[in-house]
Order: C-alpha cells, then structure tokens, then sequence
C-alpha cells in the first residue's frame, strides 16, 4: 500500500476513496479532516453519512461515524446531538449528505432541524443530480441539465424548478450560518475550508444550525472530464447557484 505523506490525523491511514476521478468529494473529505485536527476534534466528533456517495465516510474519516437512511441524516443527528447534551455530553455532531439525500427526500428532516435550531452542522454537496444511482433527475438539476431521467433537459412545465438550497435555509430562524462554496480553483478551495470552519465554530459556541453547500463535479455522470466538469461549474453553474453567504448570525 502506498504511504500517504501530510495526510490529517484524521484520516484513516492506508484508506482508499471510491469517489470517481475528479469527482469533488474527496477535497471535501480533506478540507473537514483537516478542520477536525486544526480545531481539535477528533475525540469527541460524530459524523452522520447518509445513502449516496456520502455513505462510504466511514472509510476516509477516523472519528465515530453512523450511516442514516437515506434523507434522515438531520433527524439521526438531532438524535444523537440531543441525547449526548442530556447525558452532560457536548459530542461535535455534523451531516455530510448529497442533494438528494438533504434537499429532496430529506427536505422535511433537513429544514425542521434549521427551523428548530439544532446545534449541528450539515455539509450539502449538490452534484445537480443523484449521482451514486446512476445519474438521475434530483432536486438541484438546473434547467436544460439532460440525466438519466430528464433526457430531453429539465423543463419548467414537466419537472419544475430546482431547489437553492442554501437560500432556504437562510430563512429558517434557527439558522446561524448559511453558505454556498465551489471547489474548481485554489482560491475557492482555501474559501470554502474558511466558510466549514466558520459553520464548525458556529456550532462550538452553540449559535444553532449551520450549513455549507459546496458544489461538486460529477464527471461520470455529467460525462465531462474532471478539467471540463470544474469549467461547468465556474461558467454555468454558478449562474444558478451563485456563491456567498446568505445567512451569518454574527454579521446581522
Ligand atoms: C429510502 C431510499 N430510497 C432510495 C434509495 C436509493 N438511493 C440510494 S443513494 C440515492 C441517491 C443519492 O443522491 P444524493 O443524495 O444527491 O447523493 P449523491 O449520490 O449524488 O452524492 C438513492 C435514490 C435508498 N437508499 N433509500
């Protein structure tokens, strides 16, 4: 097995991805191991992955993960939030989840716990589309976007409008922080570590729910290289989902 140099503590060693090449996942995998050594949370951490491509975290993170089912990612973390603060116990409780799983089957799940307030973080990737599956038409597919289930493009008439995510639950009073991130150049990518890091220590200081979505690549089902899927996002994408804060409880 191939030694990982500068690898984080908390990353299993001798672990291997099953993200498809180019596929944007494995950079957040890296951003939040690294955040979890930097602010030192390795120990009292508990990760919730759900169904998707999310679901194999277990593998990369070295801290106490729990599979959801699909789309309960939130309620499995209030759960678990909960139950440890009434034992006395301040566990650091995050989602990692796709689209689908948040913003679709979820959606109910997802915006109570933002309307409630708990004390959690979520990271949303939106891959515009159910990637683990094969591809198919999800909540974030843009208009015109051809899947799987959409192969004529996704129109207003037949399928209705995408979801903007991180624009909803800025509206939830129990939202402290709500912010959308992209990964196709350096830049973004030392910006969207700053933004996970701020939703992280949202929920330290106990402000409520705090959430980042990043937008991913999905080569293998966008059937675009990884140099041409980043190209997407920063040319089209972002035209749908435009990058920023739209939430942050220390800044009103
Ligand atoms: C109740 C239930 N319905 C359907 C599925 C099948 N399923 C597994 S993953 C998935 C799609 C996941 O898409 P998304 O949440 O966007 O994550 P991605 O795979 O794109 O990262 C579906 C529909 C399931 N596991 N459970």
């Amino acid at each position: 097995m191939q030694q990982v140099f500068n690898a984080p503590k908390s990353i299993k060693k001798n672990s291997t991805f099953t993200f498809c090449p180019g596929c944007d996942h494995g950079v957040v995998v890296k951003l939040v191991a690294q955040l979890i050594d930097e602010l030192n949370l390795q120990e009292e951490t508990i990760a919730v992955a759900s169904s998707g491509c999310s679901v194999f975290l277990y593998n990369s993170l070295d801290v106490d993960c729990i599979e959801s089912p699909h789309g309960r990612a939130c309620a499995v973390a209030t759960g678990i939030k909960r139950a440890h603060k009434a034992k006395g116990k301040n566990k650091f409780v995050f989602t990692y989840q796709g689209d689908g799983d948040f913003a679709s089957i979820g959606l109910c799940e997802s915006m109570h716990s933002a309307l409630r307030g708990e004390n959690i973080t979520t990271i949303c990737i939106n891959n515009t589309n159910y990637g683990m599956t094969g591809g198919q038409l999800g909540p974030t597919t843009t208009m015109g976007q051809i899947t799987t289930t959409s192969q004529t493009g996704r129109n207003e008439e037949y399928h209705g409008f995408p979801i903007k995510t991180a624009e909803h639950i800025a509206l939830c009073n129990g939202t402290s922080f709500s912010t959308r991130v992209a990964l196709y150049d350096v830049k973004n990518i030392l910006n969207a570590k700053r933004q996970i890091k701020k939703a992280f220590e949202y929920q330290q200081k106990g402000y409520g729910f705090s959430f980042v979505e990043i937008l991913s690549t999905c080569p293998t089902n966008w059937k675009l290289s990884p140099q041409e899927a980043h190209k997407k996002i920063e040319e089209e994408l972002i035209k749908t989902y435009p990058l920023g804060i739209f939430k942050d409880i220390e800044n009103e």
